[in-house]
């Protein structure tokens, strides 16, 4: 395969050259390499500040910001976090880069609307920071609860228009690939050849078209009740504040599963490359994507178990999360399976892959426990919650998105990064991942409270050891980032064809690395089943990466 372009020279042909080639570009890999800039920069941003708070929690009393900063802090922390990286993280850099290629084609169905996308989430960050300025950034916490979101003086109306932009940029992704998943297949792929990380794109793409729109409508609700204060969400003069919980949280729930799903995609496209093996139950992964999508639009009110709901309503919204909790152990037990005599090749992607099984099972596992009425409402708005939500969200898609990059870095950039700093990273980000959030579920189950910048004595110790843990795991994330961008400007030229180094079967891995502009130079030839070995077997025990053979 000829030698191919490095991903920053400008395709020919070009209308315009340089940083123009990229500001007005319609090419889905560009797009997607735009957004994976953008995105690091507000996701090291928020690691920074959860720094913060885990550093003023680190020792009884006032340590590093007062009560109001501290508020302002994690409100921040969880903003960005949700709204700025990892809601749009793995479709909007992954799903753009890769989507079009393992269907096939050469680009999504509406290239212009992609690229306006991308302005819009640019946008909607900006905002966001505009936020911060004069009357301070809101204080109210990443879900901007009424009635304390309509009565402070902080900059709520400008933050949760950024949000409501966002949600646009986030409609437009969801919009563009379900429509090029339907029209721009190659005609000899039927559904069941579809790769799962593509079908796992597919589900969040519903969730993002049908469930956005209602925090869209709720965040103008806030603008306008602060702007015109005609009462909506006040009990006193007949509005109701619960009215505002239940409309944020049927975004919000499934908004989870956004975070999630292309996260299970990941897992699904890495554990079966390094297990030489077909992924066990395809089918069954594919319909629990979709009944996860589906059935976790039911269960937005296990948030709510302290509201004041009527007993049937708790029952009724117990069970159903309980239910939804099938189809994700239904992925579990296929990812298990494929390793299960598998001949495993360790590399950084399965690392990480390995640590998200892990992690998201724990984080899956005590989401029963909050499911469950009577323990959730013992434990409702400590840290347990808040342990509970890092192990699915960052232990799960956190953890997701590494091994996503590390898996498909050499395939978006003709680069390869060092394997002992990626070992190395991905073993201090987990112990300190340990070390950080396991003691916040024992903090919690003794009743400390989340959102308070202070706490009693007893919790010392447990917040100590937890500051720990913390430092270790940003050590680690930046260790792990450092070592990634170092392969992108280091002189060494790349002698080894990285078109496939881990001897993969999707078609992304039947181009060349970066893939060029029509992402194809040989008709691709789709297989039968998306993940059968048989026939790549032989070029991954040649291949220079094939870690027996210490190249990497
Ligand atoms: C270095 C990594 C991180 C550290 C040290 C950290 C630390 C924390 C702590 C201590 C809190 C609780 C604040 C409180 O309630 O008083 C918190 C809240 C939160 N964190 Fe993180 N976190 C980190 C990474 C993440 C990641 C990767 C995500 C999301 C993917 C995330 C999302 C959130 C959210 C949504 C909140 C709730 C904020 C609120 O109460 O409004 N964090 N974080
Ligand atoms: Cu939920």
């Amino acid at each position: 395969m000829e030698k191919p372009a490095s991903f920053f020279q400008t395709p020919e042909p070009a209308r315009f050259k340089g940083i123009m080639s990229w500001l007005i570009t319609y090419d889905h890999k560009r797009i997607g390499l735009m957004y994976l800039a953008v995105i690091m920069f507000w996701f090291l941003f928020a690691i920074l500040l959860g720094g913060l708070i885990r550093l003023e929690l680190m020792f009884p009393g006032e340590t590093v910001m007062d009560a109001q900063i501290y508020n302002s802090v994690f409100t921040l922390h969880g903003v960005i976090m949700i709204f700025l990286f990892i809601i749009p993280a793995l479709p909007a850099i992954f799903g753009n880069f890769l989507l079009p290629i393992q269907i096939g084609a050469d680009d999504v169905f509406f290239p212009r609307l992609n690229l306006l996308s991308w302005y819009l989430y640019v946008l909607g960050g900006i905002i966001a920071i505009v936020s911060l300025f004069s009357d301070g950034f809101p204080d109210t916490g990443w879900t901007f609860y009424v009635p304390f979101s309509i009565s402070t003086n902080t900059n709520v109306s400008t933050a949760v228009f950024a949000a409501f932009v966002l949600g646009m940029a986030s409609m437009l992704t969801g919009l563009n690939f379900i429509t090029t998943i339907h029209r721009m297949r190659k005609k000899e792929m039927g559904w069941m050849q579809i790769p799962l990380f593509t079908w796992t794109l597919y589900a969040t793409s519903w969730v993002q078209l049908l469930a956005t729109p209602v925090v869209s409508i709720t965040l103008l609700l806030v603008i306008f009740e602060r702007t015109f204060n005609i009462g909506l969400f006040d009990a006193s003069r007949g509005g109701d504040p619960i009215l505002y919980q239940h409309l944020f949280w049927m975004y919000s729930h499934p908004a989870v599963y956004i975070m999630i799903l292309p996260g299970m995609g990941v897992i699904s496209e890495i554990i079966p490359v390094f297990s030489r093996k077909a992924i066990f139950g395809y089918k069954a992964i594919v319909a629990s994507s979709m009944a996860i999508a589906i059935a976790g639009s039911l269960v937005w009110a296990h948030h709510m178990y302290t509201s004041g709901m009527s007993d049937t309503a708790v029952f009724v919204f117990s069970f159903l999360t309980f239910i939804v909790a099938i189809p994700s152990a239904i992925k579990v037990f296929s990812w298990v399976s494929t390793l299960y005599k598998g001949s495993i090749q360790m590399t950084p992607p399965l690392l990480f892959a390995l640590c998200f099984v892990y992690l998201f099972s724990v984080g899956g596992l005590t989401g029963l426990v909050l499911g469950a009425a009577g323990p959730d409402i013992h434990v409702h708005d400590t840290h347990f919650v808040v342990a509970h939500f890092h192990f699915t969200m960052f232990g799960g898609t956190g953890f997701a998105f590494f091994a996503a990059l590390h898996f498909w870095w050499p395939k978006m950039f003709g680069r390869m990064y060092n394997f002992k700093a990626a070992y190395t990273a991905a073993i201090l980000v987990t112990s300190g991942f340990m070390l950080h959030y396991v003691p916040m579920f024992v903090l919690g189950l003794q009743g400390m409270p989340r959102r308070y910048f202070d706490y009693l004595p007893q919790y010392a110790t447990g917040n100590f050891w937890a500051g720990f843990g913390g430092v270790l795991m940003i050590l680690g994330i930046f260790l792990m980032m450092g070592n990634l961008a170092l392969s992108l400007v280091s002189r060494k030229e790349e002698t080894r064809d990285l078109s496939d180094p881990w001897g993969g079967t999707t078609l992304e891995w039947a181009t060349p690395s970066p893939p060029p502009l029509h992402n194809f130079v040989q008709e691709p030839q789709v297989l039968d089943y998306p993940y059968d070995f048989s026939k790549v077997i032989e070029k991954f025990s040649s291949s220079p990466l094939n870690p027996d053979r210490k190249g990497g």
